[in-house]
């Protein structure tokens, strides 16, 4: 174990000196050494402590407790039960649970298929009339959806609302169901509907897992990439900058200049960010070393741009040390030509020609403010209040002033305008349709801003144009999803079961409700922007981050990709 850290920290590393080059230039010149094993061992056996727990306190009570939140007990209950009743092997086993006179839907009625593409059809509606059904009845209908798993997503006097997901051999079912419960001990189910439901029915997979045949032969793909943040959590010291969220981006450009798209992966501190240089027969060869850009410092996001206008990609890396800018050489190889301190904790860039004077300007999403050497992210300040934070850290937009020299104009521009919000992630478009590119940011714990741009000049309309969308706001993308010529905007939220839960008991305020509701889409016409995320059905994508259109099978529709997942415990009904 020792070895491989040990082997990862003697490779290059980036160090600073503090010469200024030009008075407007606000990059800091970097030079690579060779580091020296000394340099970065803790200083103690404490702060070689691993970060082994993250506690994000949302303000919301803890989901398991039931203490002033009746609605969760019977939430515990319905998913016992529920439980119970997709994993009994006989209706004996789940007669105690059915209330006399039991009554229930169609899980999955007989509806007519739509076709999707090529083979892949979906069916959905609503369950239909209630009938009353013998457990032999529910049992054949329950097993007949496959392996199934339940959220509770609201209770609602004795009735809960669960959202359900089940797969079969060629077929996905997902809907909602609403069950009401006696209010006796034990509770029994007195009747099952079916308030809507979705099968997408395929006779095949629609993508195949293509890493190991693409980058499987490359010398880290064993030690480095196929090990994930659990195992390097037990092996890299804190001080060795491993953030445990895994917040790591990457960048897609022809880096060589062969016409092929390369690949430049960002990983956690102390693991170097990787450079794959597509082949001809569609393998990928890893050269971050050769190429200068194995860079060790925990890296958030990265950028192949253009950045002098010579033709070739340039390299931006958002790294917790600093903004590195490298230059592309003849396809070849990069240099390093400077870096920007001054946003620290960054989380993604974006580039656009803002001042449209002819190259790409560079924004920087900066997460949480305060971040110091051993305390960062949540550790060095926690959002308040949880839905509307404006505590978080400085967005930065970095002027290209040509020859690799770069000024931060956030001020200058009137981006520091709601510029204190926790922001993840920002994408430029010309929404307004007037020839220079506007910015919309998406902050986690609050307010989104949406920075018109008027020559130059920009102002956050984002509550006059009504997508301010208060949320958990993690990515962000532009796209004309219904084809009427206007970009609309998808936003990444999270959508939390136990979230929607308690902010629904406690009758929150639409802003705090909107919190744990999920993903966010605003459509866009002449009068403004509309919320079509319920009418489109794109809330529920799980605890989601990442997020984008593409039109995946090529119809001319804007299809949506959505990265989920967080840290979760071994329950095995948790979605
Ligand atoms: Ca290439
Ligand atoms: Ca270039
Ligand atoms: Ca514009
Ligand atoms: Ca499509």
């Amino acid at each position: 174990m020792r070895g491989s850290f040990q082997a990862v920290l003697s490779l290059l590393f980036v160090s600073t000196s503090c010469l200024l080059a030009d008075l407007n230039n606000e990059l800091i010149p970097l030079t690579l050494k060779q580091m020296a094993r000394s340099d970065r061992l803790p200083e103690s056996a404490e702060e070689a402590t691993l970060l082994t727990e993250l506690a994000l306190d949302l303000g919301l009570p803890n989901s398991e407790a039931s203490e002033g939140w009746p609605g969760e007990a019977l939430s515990r209950i319905a998913l016992s039960r529920l439980a119970s009743l997709s994993n009994s092997k006989t209706a004996k086993e789940i007669q105690s649970f059915l209330a006399e006179g039991f009554v229930s839907t169609s899980l999955e009625p007989d509806k007519p298929a739509d076709p999707l593409w090529d083979d892949i059809t979906r069916r959905s509606g609503e369950g239909g009339i209630q009938t009353p059904t013998n457990p032999e009845a529910l049992l054949e209908k329950i097993k007949a959806l496959g392996k199934i798993k339940f959220k509770v997503i609201r209770v609602e006097n004795r009735t809960t609302h669960i959202h359900v997901e089940a797969d079969r051999a060629g077929a996905e079912y997902s809907a909602t169901w609403l069950t009401s419960w006696t209010n006796t001990k034990p509770a029994k189910l007195t009747n099952l509907r079916v308030k809507n439901f979705k099968t997408i029915i395929s006779e095949g997979p629609w993508f195949h897992d293509a890493t190991n045949t693409v980058i499987g032969r490359n010398p880290r793909f064993e030690p480095q990439v196929l090990h994930g943040i659990d195992y390097w959590a037990r092996r890299i010291t804190r001080i060795g900058d491993l953030s445990l969220t895994g917040h790591h981006g990457l960048a897609v450009g022809d880096a060589n200049g062969d016409g092929l798209e390369d690949l430049y992966v960002c990983d956690g501190g102390s693991l170097p960010n990787q450079l794959y240089l597509q082949q001809a027969d569609g393998t990928a060869k890893e050269v971050a070393l050769d190429w200068g850009v194995a860079w060790l410092e925990d890296s958030r996001s990265a950028l192949f741009v253009d950045l002098d206008n010579d033709g070739d990609q340039d390299l931006v890396v958002a790294t917790i040390a600093m903004i590195t800018f490298a230059e592309n050489l003849n396809n070849q190889a990069f240099k390093l030509r400077g870096g920007f301190p001054g946003a620290p904790y960054p989380f993604s860039l974006s580039a656009a020609d803002f001042d449209l004077d002819g190259d790409l300007d560079i924004y920087t999403c900066i997460y949480g403010a305060g971040d110091q050497p051993k305390k960062r992210g949540f550790e060095a300040s926690s959002p308040t209040p949880f839905n509307d934070a404006e505590n978080g850290g400085r967005n930065v937009l970095l002027s290209n002033l040509g020859g690799f020299q770069f000024t931060d104009v956030t001020e200058k521009v009137g981006l520091d305008q709601n510029n204190t919000r926790w922001s993840f992630s920002a994408s430029w478009e010309d929404y307004d349709r007037d020839g220079d590119p506007d910015l919309y940011v998406a902050n986690d714990f609050g307010r989104n801003c949406l920075y018109q741009n008027n020559n130059g000049q920009f102002s956050n309309i984002a509550k006059k144009a009504g997508v301010e969308d208060m949320a958990a706001g993690m990515s962000v993308s532009w796209g004309d999803s219904n084809r009427d010529g206007a970009p609309d905007l998808l936003i990444g939220n999270m959508f939390s079961s136990a979230g929607q839960r308690v902010s629904f008991q406690r009758d929150y305020k639409a802003g705090k409700k909107r919190m744990a509701r999920g993903n966010t889409l605003l459509t866009a016409s002449k009068d403004g922007f509309e919320d079509a995320s319920i009418a489109s059905g794109i809330t529920n994508g799980g605890w989601a981050w990442s997020s984008g259109f593409a039109d995946l099978n090529n119809d001319g529709w804007q299809d949506l990709v959505v990265a989920n997942g967080y840290l979760s415990n071994s329950r095995d009904h948790d979605l």
